[in-house]
């Protein structure tokens, strides 16, 4: 009979070798291929039901209402504020058109792409008495215009010859010039809303969020590198540093605030509403633009999420001031923080996060808005599930930097989830209530630019191969160029790898290896030789832990803590135990 240990051994490598055997053989396996492309296959007839649904019931107004197959002018209603009043002859933004011209050319399908981009040139006006959400408008409807002109302009000739003539980047400037009204306040934060033709109403409400000052960076960003205009980026620099500054001693935010007085509305915040793209862009600002500042930023930042929210796998909500606990609660615009942590190369940390939220997302079959993570249950009013993508997008980073197939069974689940509760015969909608799969006459536009892009990039990611991009908050992408790069050198090529020189060597580097590994061009740490398992991560001086104080100890690689020396002579995190 085998000692004890020893079964327990033999059971636990039993329960292993599957999925070692899995992950070394399934790559090569055919039959992984042929799963692949039927999964991706399967996402791209959901995009078309979604799309052409859109195209009939819905076109040129905003988003489509799937249930009644009608349609909602829904840009001048985001952020839950009702419209106030639209003329009468408004047929709406074609929000969900242009928000899907992105994920259109990722599908290969250039012939509807080229459609949309003429028929966008002749009717598309912003001349609208139409108050906006910025922030929403920023994201979805120029992230959307900028993202398709640098595709409609790349090497890859996508436009028939003479068709393009730079009207994605004209709508998207006019569209930029609407905006620079909203950061004339006296602390330079925007307003929330904006009248897209006469600019901030009188009277407007002078409370907007996080993510509404600090999340417009990469849109208006990449507007002044194409136009050769300054003033875009300026703004959002200038709104992006003073929320920077209202930050507490502990490095942390709230969520909402005033424009006029920069004062703190809420000091409680998390990852999530509100906030959550404020850190995103500081991140993805430094891999499209390369600037110290947005790094310096986000390092202080993102060290103080894991320091005062992170609880084990979960994230919770903490007061600014004191850095004390608020609210438990999970919630579905949370699931994008494993992405972004695998764009840093926090990957341990990703993982166990992200099997949280697969956990959740299986007890209810999608994942509800909200969970009380002391309670184990529902939020009582926030039932609902909009068809967000934020769980599939880490799903996407998670499986691009591992390529472990668990990933690929998650995506599976995810997609036969849309299709089981979602799909209706006008579209997709969204489920109102998660207990009970009640569904609701909506379907938001990022269901199409967010969550069938990153499930079609989880099975397919051709798109991406030889490529450098940056996805927006929308899922947009944005290719990371030398000419607006501090960092890379003249000889960057956008379709290649390239080197970049450091003090020792020369590396094979671009956004997607600076995302495992950001320490290599950021500071003295090196990826190779020493173990950097985070951004925060600093090694103990000695590989075997042993201390005499607590200088020879380092930062812990999942919360960011700093270790100390035990009695016994050890470093760990002796002090939170
Ligand atoms: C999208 O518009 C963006 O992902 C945004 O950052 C958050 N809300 C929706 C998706 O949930």
């Amino acid at each position: 009979m085998l000692p004890r240990k020893s079964v327990t051994w033999v059971l636990l490598f039993l329960l292993i070798s599957p999925t070692i055997f899995n992950l070394s053989t399934s790559q090569s396996d055919p039959r992984w291929a042929a799963k692949k492309r039927r999964l991706r296959d399967k996402v791209r007839n959901m995009f078309y039901h979604a799309y052409d649904n859109y195209m009939i019931h819905a076109f040129p107004h905003d988003e489509l209402k799937p249930l009644s197959k009608s349609f909602t002018d829904s840009l001048s209603e985001l952020g839950n504020l009702k419209l106030e009043h639209l003329p009468q002859d408004y047929n709406g933004s074609a929000l969900t058109l242009i928000d899907s011209l992105s994920s259109l050319v990722i599908m290969g399908n250039n012939t509807e792409f080229e459609s949309a981009v003429v028929w966008l040139s002749e009717n598309l006006t912003f001349d609208v008495d139409a108050r906006v959400n910025l922030f929403e408008c920023n994201i979805r409807v120029l992230g959307g215009l900028v993202s398709a002109h640098l595709l409609a302009t790349d090497s890859t000739d996508r436009l028939g010859q003479g068709v393009y003539k730079n009207q994605l980047l004209t709508l998207a400037e006019d569209l930029g010039k609407r905006f620079l009204p909203a950061f004339n306040t006296p602390t330079g934060l925007p307003y929330a809303w904006i009248n897209l033709k006469y600019g901030v109403v009188e009277n407007e409400t002078t409370e907007t969020s996080t993510s509404g000052c600090g999340s417009l960076i990469l849109e208006m960003g990449a507007l002044s590198r194409l136009t050769g205009d300054p003033k875009y980026e300026s703004a959002a620099l200038r709104s992006l540093r003073k929320l920077w500054s209202m930050r507490s001693s502990l490095n942390l935010l709230g969520t909402t605030l005033d424009v006029s007085t920069g004062e703190w509305i809420e000091y409680s915040s998390g990852i999530g509403a509100g906030v959550d793209s404020f850190y995103e862009y500081l991140y993805k600002a430094h891999i499209l633009f390369g600037k110290d500042e947005f790094w310096r930023m986000f390092h202080s930042a993102y060290i103080a999420v894991q320091k005062y929210f992170r609880h084990g796998p979960w994230y919770h909500e903490a007061d600014m001031r004191t850095g004390k606990a608020t609210y438990w609660q999970l919630t579905s615009l949370q699931a994008f923080w494993p992405g972004l942590q695998v764009l840093v190369g926090d990957i341990a940390a990703a993982n166990s996060s992200h099997r949280e939220f697969f956990y959740v997302w299986n007890k209810y079959g999608v994942l509800p808005e909200r969970y009380l993570l002391d309670h184990q249950m529902l939020h009582p009013t926030e039932k609902y599930y909009p068809l967000r993508p934020e769980f599939a997008e880490s799903t996407f980073y998670l499986y691009q930097a591992t390529k472990d197939p668990w990933y690929i069974e998650v995506g599976e689940s995810i997609l036969n989830s849309l299709n089981l509760y979602t799909k209706v015969e006008g579209g997709f909608a969204s489920v109102r209530d998660v207990t009970t799969m009640q569904l609701e006459d909506h379907q938001h536009s990022f269901f199409l630019s967010e969550t069938c892009k990153y499930l079609y990039l989880l099975f397919d990611d051709s798109f991406l191969v030889e490529q450098n991009y940056v996805f927006t908050t929308e899922g947009h992408p944005l290719p990371v160029l030398s000419s607006w790069h501090d960092r890379l050198p003249q000889s960057y090529i956008q379709t290649n790898w390239t080197s970049l020189k450091t003090e020792k060597e020369a590396r094979r580097t671009s956004a997607m290896s600076k995302q495992v590994c950001p320490s290599t061009t950021l500071n003295s740490w090196e990826c190779a030789g020493q173990q950097i398992e985070s951004a925060c991560h600093i090694p103990d001086a000695h590989v075997d832990h042993r201390c005499l104080t607590d200088s020879e100890c380092g930062v812990d690689s999942t919360n960011c803590r700093r270790r100390s020396c035990s009695m016994a002579g050890y470093c760990g995190l002796w002090l939170f135990i």
